[in-house]
């Protein structure tokens, strides 16, 4: 039997130095509606996230507190887990920096670097960014502050070793050229061509004036510059480069590496499109195919953080909320899952607002799909005591697998029209995921489901009801609206699981058993026994909402 294709995604590994908001969960919920899309559709995959648990930054903010280092980022890190858990994120591993497994190897590539030639020990002055633990020389700073973040910079001067990154620089260069694709979008591509071009400079990757990092392996006091650590995650985790020697010990590494694309926010695409590629380049190993730089959540303009709301003093009438944990206990998993997918375009940047959260799932999720499976299975249920079999008229040689088909055999135009929006589906979804469009995969999906909504209004099943003479004609429409939500609950599983699950389980089918190839047959299903069961999304009353959150 041929082997699967394989499929690798990471997101970035988050810092543990506070809990995880909303901006944070966006990257996280797109990779896991990839991965479950790539499974879906028959990859191999692996999902990789993490924690980048060493530095500066982790160190400070532990001694204010009282805590160790480690005492520290284990409590955050169990809450990160927690939260992955509770909003069902199907990684298939999470690679803490603080493990014995990358450590090792972070040691490992640091050697193989300097075996190669590329470091070297020098003198480091310039400034440095704590919060983003980045240097910075006197002509990129921004107005005597960190350009990436408008924080004060510290003067730094200490031994330390350098990484030669300006070796690197036309390799680098070469690279965008001739394969675009590696670096996405095109204005992300740009910028760091223009970086590159103004000058690289080496990198300072070890410092001796703190000690919450992964030893040099080469000289004692110094600690491997936390960007060189944390990259390195997305080899570690495959078990590579080897330092046991144990047998399989880089079997992922051969069946995944490179990886298919890294996920990352566009302030952090430099250290992926320009530091890790010139490590593996020099390392002599292959480069990942796709660095894919998504936009951020603001709130009030600026990029959502913790600090930024402290600082708003925000609206107490209209509290934004940002806590993942709450929106979910309010909203449930899916809404937070369905806006962060649906309102945003990958690449750009958007507004955060509690407010907008709540519309949209009340206009897509409580009034377009919950409505249309209460009505289909509140039919159901009230016509035909919850069971509808496949109408013959329709059905006659068999299933329907193409739009052309739909069209000639349909008794009705309308049956015609929602068949063939329904076959096509699949296919555009597919084409939207191909090029990250989560949002237009979403609108294809919710065509279909005002598709049925408008085919309910068209056909008027109550009416059909009130003659006998129209009981066959009911059965019809009934089932193709079933068939129809049959469809939705392959095509939704990707992004919102639990709802796919809840829609299957309401039309009596087996929810452990979603096969995408099922999206493109319409009439799979010989018959349906649906039973009407709790409402998905009870419509929010957005005012009393905000009163409640105002008193909590
Ligand atoms: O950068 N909107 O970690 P991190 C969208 N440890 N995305 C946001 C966001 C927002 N408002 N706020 C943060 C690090 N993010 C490193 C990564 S990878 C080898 C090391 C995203 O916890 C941000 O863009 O500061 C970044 O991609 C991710 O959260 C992790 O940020």
């Amino acid at each position: 039997m041929a082997e699967k294709s394989t499929y690798y995604i990471t997101t970035p590994i988050y810092y543990p130095s506070a809990n995880l908001h909303v901006g944070h969960t966006y990257c996280t919920v797109m990779a896991d509606a990839m991965a479950r899309f790539k499974r879906l559709r028959g990859y191999d995959v692996m999902f990789l996230t993490g924690t980048d648990e060493h530095g500066q930054k982790i160190q400070q903010i532990a001694e204010e507190v009282g805590d160790t280092p480690k005492e520290y980022v284990d409590r955050v890190v169990a809450d990160i887990k927690e939260l992955w858990s509770v909003m069902e994120i199907s990684y298939d591993d999470f690679i803490r920096t603080t493990e014995d497994r990358h450590k090792r190897r972070v040691q490992e590539i640091f050697r193989k670097i300097y075996e190669a030639g590329d470091i070297y020990r020098g003198v480091y002055e310039g400034w440095y960014c704590t919060p983003c633990e980045s240097f910075w020389t006197d002509t990129q700073l921004r107005n005597a502050k960190c350009p990436d973040c408008g924080r004060e910079v510290v003067r730094a001067k200490e031994d330390a070793y350098f990484f030669k990154l300006s070796a690197y620089a036309d390799r680098l260069l070469a690279l965008y050229e001739e394969h675009p694709e590696f670096l996405e979008p095109e204005t992300r591509r740009n910028e760091m061509t223009r970086f590159i071009k103004q000058g690289l400079e080496d990198l300072c990757i070890s410092r001796s004036s703190f000690d919450w990092g992964i030893e040099v392996p080469i000289e004692e006091g110094q600690v491997i510059y936390v960007w060189l650590d944390a990259l390195s995650n997305y080899i570690t985790a495959l078990g590579w480069p080897t330092v046991d020697g144990t047998p399989g010990e880089h079997d992922k590494y051969d069946k995944y590496w490179p990886a298919d694309v890294h996920l990352v926010g566009k302030e952090i695409v430099r250290f992926h499109s320009i530091i890790w590629p010139a490590m593996l380049m020099s390392l002599g190993y292959p480069l990942p195919k796709k660095v894919l730089g998504h936009g951020w959540l603001l709130l009030d303009g600026g990029k959502l953080s913790k600090s930024k709301l402290a600082e708003a003093g925000q609206d107490k009438a209209r509290r934004n909320i940002v806590d993942p944990v709450e929106l979910i206990e309010r909203y449930g998993v899916d809404a937070l899952k369905y806006f962060l997918l649906r309102e945003y375009t990958f690449g750009q940047d958007g507004q955060f607002t509690t407010e907008t959260m709540l519309q949209r799932v009340n206009s897509d999720l409580a009034n377009d799909l919950g409505n249309l499976l209460s009505r289909t299975t509140g039919m159901n249920d009230k016509y035909f005591g919850g069971v509808i079999e496949r109408p013959v008229a329709l059905f006659a040689d068999g299933p329907i697998t193409s739009a052309e088909t739909a069209v000639d055999v349909a008794v009705d135009a309308r049956d015609g029209e929602l068949i063939a929006l329904a076959l096509g589906a699949a296919a555009k979804v597919e084409r939207h995921m191909d090029s990250f469009e989560f949002n237009r995969a979403l609108e294809t999906i919710w065509e279909l489901i005002s598709r049925s909504n408008k085919y309910i209004d068209e056909t008027e099943p109550w009416t059909l009801a009130k003659t006998d003479g129209d009981r066959e004609r009911l059965g019809q429409v009934l089932y193709n609206l079933a068939e129809s939500l049959r469809i939705v609950s392959v095509l939704i599983q990707p992004y919102l699981h639990w709802s796919s699950e809840k829609i299957r389980e309401q039309l009596g089918l087996d929810s452990g058993a979603v096969v995408w190839g099922d999206a493109q047959v319409f009439g799979l299903e010989a018959a349906y026994r649906t039973a009407k069961g709790e409402n998905l999304f009870p419509r929010i009353d957005i005012e009393k909402e905000f009163a409640s959150i105002a008193e909590g």
